[in-house]
């Protein structure tokens, strides 16, 4: 039957699937009819957890995902469709007063016809999947913002739903405010016809944050498209912590340390930008000579809530997802092994973008083993296309996409806490940011201070791409990691910081850490990093209880180098110099860049302007 857009959707057919699905939510079915009458979409079916067997056989069925070993799955996205883009990503609410230097503000009265419009029978002849879900821990105290229904009109959007976030329809069935969920509308249009990347640009991903809707068009990929991710789990849940004035959603990964000695556990959580190793940290296995003492367990790797119990002080913690959505790029035996059992047999791991060998179903990756395999029979490129057919100058393009990701749920990892799913979250003991930078960041300098912790996390900065294109040593500066995730204005960001933080007690030790300091003549990583990351932390942690009293220096407290454990790590002396001093040269040529970026943000606190004088007092004391 042809299906005709103009045409009323078939109402009756309609509800017949929500009742036959239990649905019982009258807001909900309402949300679905109002969508299912815009995008146009031909039937609508709800899912949940318990549909994952019948929507792999489907989509297999369908081609759309390919067999990659037993319980194991393979897709590749549009060629023009492979990350999330920035630039399209817009926070739109109805007071220009949100409007901040990163969160790309509209007004909603402008984005909301646009998106409707663009949605207008985007979804003709396809399934609309709804997607009940929490993101939170069940019980949690934060519950009432973790609650979300997507909307989707692609088969594997929703095999990612359910790999990433709690889903099914007793998340929204009895609620005590039907009508409080988190609407997030996926329609992913014509990817052939969007014009990606040109000024015709179609594509819009709008979270339009006091409505709480999440409407996203152009794209079937990543935070782009599974919408309880980094569209609810980060800008709309930051924008609802600070609303609520309750709590703070950042993009931090989650650990435990476990002292197997004394029984003890501490949590650690922390932000990295994106692609600089959240995931690794939070896998972690000890190095052999501390594994019989000490054990980290995965919590999160991508997105921590945080709260203070009023009760006992605390901050606690929740990882709001159930998956782990992880860069394939350099996973090996070697760098993290616990990514790997993650994504073995019968995990029902599903593979985006990497290599694909159709005879064998194998997958490979740039960095899984040194060489790519030697036989190249059967073995396709991410795009699709035979290696064995490149031509010449194709030889070098690498086989698996930079971004390809492996999605996996929380309960294939191996080293996950017992505790993962505690309803009121874990308390924090640390609080840390690292970020990619070759000079200057020493290996680890701890904070005791509220507002220099917050002040450190703000300034917070990747690697000079401008580097490369001379504008030597200055930062892409990516405040607490949230630069593509902020929505709302940084001043009152940090003011929000200050006063959740500032509301414990029992106060966190702050720190900032860099695992990717190099030489600058041959370019060597000083420190060996990965499994050896732990080391650092646990010189951290004793600072806090006060075992150990390190160097002051003006950025912060570093470690002598008795205090840090090295038993077993290869690293030459100079190097572990190098990484435990302050250069204050290049820490007052920093200050300057600071001070122009954090001018940026309007009402920044004035307690974070003090902490940025008393560091650049104490650098201008030490040169003198
Ligand atoms: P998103 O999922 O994009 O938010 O990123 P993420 O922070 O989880 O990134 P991930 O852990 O996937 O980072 C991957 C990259 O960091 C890989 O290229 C790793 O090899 C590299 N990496 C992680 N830890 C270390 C380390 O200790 N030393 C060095 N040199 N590289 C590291
Ligand atoms: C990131 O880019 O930081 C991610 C992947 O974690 S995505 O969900 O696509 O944003
Ligand atoms: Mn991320």
């Amino acid at each position: 039957m042809a299906y005709d857009v103009n045409a009323a959707p078939d109402l009756a057919a309609l509800e017949t699937s929500l009742d036959d699905a239990g649905l019982k939510n009258p807001s909900v079915r309402e949300y679905v009819r109002y969508w299912a009458g815009i995008t146009g979409a031909e039937r609508v079916e709800v899912i949940g957890a318990s549909d994952n067997a019948r929507l792999i056989s489907e989509s297999l069925e369908a081609g759309e995902i390919l067999p990659a070993g037993q319980g194991r799955y393979y897709a590749r996205s549009y060629v023009k469709d492979t990350a999330r883009s920035e630039e399209r990503t817009i926070v739109a609410t109805a007071n220009p007063g949100d409007k901040g230097v990163y969160n790309n503000w509209r007004p909603a009265s402008e984005m909301r016809p646009l998106l409707e419009k663009l949605m207008s029978g985007a979804s003709a002849g396809k399934t609309m999947y709804v997607i009940p879900y929490l993101m939170a821990p069940p019980g949690s105290p934060l519950e009432p913002y973790a609650v979300g229904v997507e909307l989707t009109d692609h088969r594997t959007v929703a095999l990612h739903m359910i790999r990433m976030a709690r889903c099914g329809v007793e998340h929204v069935n009895n609620l005590a405010e039907p009508s409080r969920f988190v609407r997030g509308v996926h329609v992913t249009g014509d990817l052939a016809n969007l014009g990606q990347g040109t000024p015709a640009d179609k594509r819009y991903f709008v979270t339009f944050a006091d409505e709480r809707t999440i409407l996203h068009f152009g794209s079937s990929y990543g935070g782009n498209a599974l919408l309880g991710k980094i569209a609810h789990g980060l800008r709309q849940a930051a924008y609802d912590g600070w609303a609520s004035g309750e709590f703070l959603a950042e993009q931090f990964m989650l650990i435990g340390i476990t002292d197997k000695q004394s029984g003890r556990t501490w949590h650690i959580c922390g932000g990295f930008p994106s692609a600089s190793g959240k995931t690794n940290l939070a896998m972690m296995l000890a190095p052999d000579s501390l594994g019989d003492r000490y054990h980290v367990e995965f919590y999160g790797d991508d997105i921590a809530w945080l709260r203070v119990d009023p009760k006992d002080g605390k901050i606690y913690a929740i990882n709001p997802e159930f998956g782990v959505f992880g860069v394939a790029k350099d996973t090996n035996e070697e760098t993290n092994p616990t990514a790997l059992r993650s994504v073995g047999p019968d995990t029902g791991v599903l593979f985006t973008n990497v290599a694909y060998n159709e005879l064998t179903q194998d997958v490979w990756w740039e960095g899984r083993t040194p060489e790519p395999p030697a036989d190249l029979t059967g073995w396709r490129d991410w795009t699709g296309q035979l290696i064995s057919e490149r031509s010449a100058e194709e030889q070098d393009k690498p086989w698996a996409h930079p971004n390809s990701r492996f999605t996996t749920s929380l309960t294939n990892v191996p080293n996950i806490a017992p505790d993962f799913e505690v309803r009121t979250g874990v308390p924090i003991d640390a609080i840390i940011f690292g970020g990619r930078t070759r000079d200057r960041e020493p290996l680890v300098r701890a904070i005791t201070d509220l507002a220099e912790g917050v002040y450190d996390g703000l300034t917070l900065g990747a690697e000079a791409t401008f580097a490369a294109e001379g504008v030597d040593g200055q930062l892409r500066y990516d405040p607490m990691s949230m630069r593509p995730f902020m929505s709302y204005p940084e001043g009152a960001y940090a003011a929000h910081w200050l006063k959740i933080i500032g509301a414990a007690s029992d106060q966190p030790i702050f720190a900032h850490v860099n695992w990717f300091q190099r030489d600058p003549d041959d370019g060597h990583f000083l420190w060996p990093g990965y499994r050896e990351n732990l080391r650092p932390l646990l010189w951290l942690l004793r600072l806090r209880d006060r075992e150990v009293q390190g160097v002051q220096t003006p950025v912060g407290i570093v470690p002598t180098k008795d205090e840090l454990d090295l038993d077993g790590v290869d690293i030459r002396p100079e190097d572990l110099d190098k990484i435990l001093s302050i250069d204050t040269d290049r820490w007052t040529a920093e200050m300057a860049h600071r001070e122009a970026h954090l001018a940026q943000f309007d009402g920044l606190p004035e307690e974070i302007w003090a902490a940025h004088r008393r560091v650049a007092a104490a650098l201008a004391a030490t040169t003198g």
